[in-house]
Parts: structure tokens; sequence; C-alpha cells
């Protein structure tokens, strides 16, 4: 993990602007502040997607053909897939459910969560969506439906021809007819969309910046967190929300783990994510795009939250 660490960070350091992968803010503490993130009244994707799973689950199971194999990429604390199983959990074979996450301590959170359901095969892949599901064919059970579940919004995370793309593997991972859950947060009033980025309390800030809290433990840097700022923009014209860490000062920072020195203007800055917000009728474009046709689309307008059941065709 640290090679491919000091690797892209030292790509990422070195491009116009400045750039880290997201993946990078899911140690065990950013893990932890994410979940915190998820409990912000500002930041509703978690409870609304819940209170929509909560729903549909039981219309979602009629659907998928007994025996399901579920694969959840990025299932955090497990607690939504808990709910949709426990919907599957009254036909006669219970489901085989598969969890990828780069996270171990997610991981770990939600096979805990999980092991409350009785007689479901619960297996675990510490690794990236990519590669889990490049192994996909190895844990597939003979015969099983396939519901992979990518939910939280995480394909925001993508632009849109990497998220197209991503589809399409998700998409060639499976068969004809298999099924995907997607959960995707939706274009809102830029304040509302600021607000869940930047919160308040100040611990959306706390997550972004622990990523420096990271390359200084681990590759050896000497980032100052007081030199950096967090900023979440509303970029409309890319349909984004973009965090960035922003250099208070002209300062140079060693990190000796990616053999690199950085310099920084002030004001300069390191984007760190993007949270890219879509709207029903582009959500139905991208699954069309990428062989699947919608089944199903639950949409919560208050919160501006919308889940869609796709099936390969
Ligand atoms: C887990 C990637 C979906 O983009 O909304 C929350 C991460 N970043 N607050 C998102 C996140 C800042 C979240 N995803």
């Amino acid at each position: 993990m640290n090679a491919s660490l000091a690797q892209d960070v030292r790509e990422g350091l070195s491009r116009r602007p400045k750039q880290l992968p997201p993946k990078y803010l899911y140690d065990e503490l950013g893990s932890a502040l994410f979940e915190a993130i998820c409990a912000l009244p500002w930041y509703r994707v978690t409870r609304a997607e819940t209170a929509l799973l909560s729903r549909c689950a039981p219309l979602i199971a009629r659907h998928i053909p007994d025996p399901p194999f579920i694969v959840e990429l990025g299932p955090g604390s497990g607690d939504k897939l808990l709910r949709l199983a426990e919907a599957f959990g009254t036909g006669p074979h219970k489901a085989h459910l598969h969890l990828i996450d780069i996270s171990s301590s997610a991981l770990a959170e939600a096979q805990q969560a999980l092991a409350r359901l009785e007689g479901f095969t619960v297996t675990v892949a510490h690794t990236t969506y990519d590669d889990g599901l490049a192994a996909i064919g190895a844990v597939r059970p003979d015969g099983a439906a396939m519901l992979t579940l990518l939910l939280g919004s995480n394909i925001g995370n993508f632009d849109d021809d990497d998220a197209l793309a991503f589809l399409r593997r998700v998409r060639a991972a499976g068969r004809d007819a298999d099924w995907l859950l997607l959960g995707v947060d939706l274009v809102k009033p830029a304040r509302d969309l600021v607000l869940a980025y930047d919160d308040p309390l100040g611990v959306t800030g706390a997550f972004n910046k622990n990523l420096l809290v990271r390359l200084n433990r681990e590759l050896g840097a000497d980032f100052d967190l007081a030199a950096f700022d967090h900023r979440a923009v509303w970029n409309a014209a890319h349909s984004r929300v973009e965090m960035h860490l922003v250099s208070r000062v002209p300062q140079r920072v060693l990190i000796p783990g990616a053999d690199l020195a950085v310099e920084f203007e002030a004001g300069e800055s390191i984007w760190t994510e993007s949270s890219n917000k879509y709207t029903p009728a582009r959500i139905a474009e991208f699954a069309a795009g990428a062989g699947f046709s919608v089944r199903g689309q639950w949409v919560d307008t208050d919160a501006g939250f919308a889940l869609s059941l796709l099936q390969g065709t």
C-alpha cells in the first residue's frame, strides 16, 4: 500500500493543479471522521439513502432471484447492507455477501455489523474496487444472480468519463441480467452543497486535513497543518463539489518517503476530492451508456438523493 501511496503522491503533487487521490482519505482516523460526517445535519446523503433503502429493500429483494450474491463496493459501517440483507432473509437460500473496501477498519466494522445475520455467508476483499471486481469470478457462487451495490454517492468521486468507464467495468464483471443498485447525490442549491462539505463543526475540514497527517506519518512528510485551510467549492460548470487544501503561505514541504520536495505559493491548493452531483435523467443516461436499464428509481426530493436499481441488458 505504501509503495503506491508514495508513487501516487509523487505523481499527484507534481501536477498542476496539485492533486491527491481521494481514496487516501480513508485511513483508520479518516474512516472514523467520515462516519462522523455521515451524522452531521448538513450532510444528508447517508440518512436519506438509508431511509430510502429501508423503504425499498423488500421491493428490490423481490426483483432478484434467489439465492443472491450481493457485492458491496465500499460498505463503510455495513449498516445499509444489513438493512438490505434483512429483506432477502426470508428466502430459502440466504444470500452470500461480499465486501470490497480499501479501509481495513471499515471492513472489520462492517463484518461485525453483519455477524448478526444468521445463515448468511460473508466474505471480504481488502482492495480497490477494480481489483476486487476483477477477482469476483472466483468468489461468485455457481448459479447465483449478482447484485452489486455502489451506494453513498461513491460514484461521485469519479469524473464523468471515469464514472462511465467504471460503470462499464461493473457491467463487465457481471453477466447479462445481473443487477446494480446505485445511490447518487443530486444537484441542489449551491448553499446546501457547500454547507455539506464545509460544515460549521469543522469535521469535514478535519477529514480533509487528516490526509496531511497521514502523509506526515506514512511518508515522513513535514506538512504544517496550521499552514493549510480546508476549502469546499461548488463548481457549477462541472456539476461537482471540490475539496481543496489551500496553502496559507508560500512554503516548501519535504516528503522523504516519496522522494519529493514540494513548493507552494500562497493560495495554491491541493485538490483532494471531487463529489460529482447528478440529475435523475443523467443517471439513466449513464446507466444506458454502460449497458444497464433502469428497473426502479426512488428519489428523496427534499434531501436531493436518488437510489436506482439497474439491470444489465
Ligand atoms: C464517500 C465519496 C461519497 O463525496 O460525499 C464527504 C466523501 N467527502 N464529505 C462524498 C465526503 C466530504 C463522500 N463520498
